[in-house]
């Protein structure tokens, strides 16, 4: 009797691992963000951040998706400016995952997608953020530094 019962509590540990295995193994699928009202999408398609290049208010949350199988990032800074190295940076984003980030600081924000060089091949993005007022002045690069960006995802 004492044996059934240390087997049966033996056998429901068990379960708990393996159903923990199992679940590991699977993992928690793509990442999603909680999108907030007036978010925009930029969609990381075909090797390409689209659009390419958009213009938001300060405080837009900018919701990157990825639709291709394979993976990208965000990474702050253009092609060859590994000065931006230190600004914004995602995670590396598998299909169907989402990554946001929100400017409050009117600018030109450039990035790029860094996985396997896919910024040599032009998957480079930019982001303007200005606001309706217009304090914004066309030469004012940001260039994505640390300061620039408040990170949300
Ligand atoms: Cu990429």
């Amino acid at each position: 009797m004492m044996v059934s019962m240390r087997m049966r509590q033996w056998m429901g540990t068990l379960s708990v691992v393996v159903l923990a295995g199992i679940l590991a193994a699977c993992g928690s699928g793509p990442t999603k963000v909680e999108r907030e009202p007036g978010h925009v999408v930029i969609e990381m398609r075909d090797m390409r951040f689209v659009p390419e290049e958009i213009v938001v208010e300060p405080g837009t949350q900018i919701v990157f998706v990825n639709m291709d199988r394979m993976s990208h990032n965000v990474v702050a800074g253009k092609p060859g400016d590994r000065t931006n190295d230190a600004g914004f940076r995602s995670p590396i984003l598998g299909a169907l995952s989402e990554w946001a980030i929100t400017f409050e600081e009117e600018g030109v924000y450039d990035y790029m997608c860094t996985v396997n060089s896919h910024h040599l091949s032009g998957m480079v993005g930019r982001i303007i953020v200005r606001s309706e007022d217009n304090t914004f002045q066309a030469n004012d690069i940001k260039g994505g530094r640390a300061d620039d960006g408040e990170l949300v995802g």
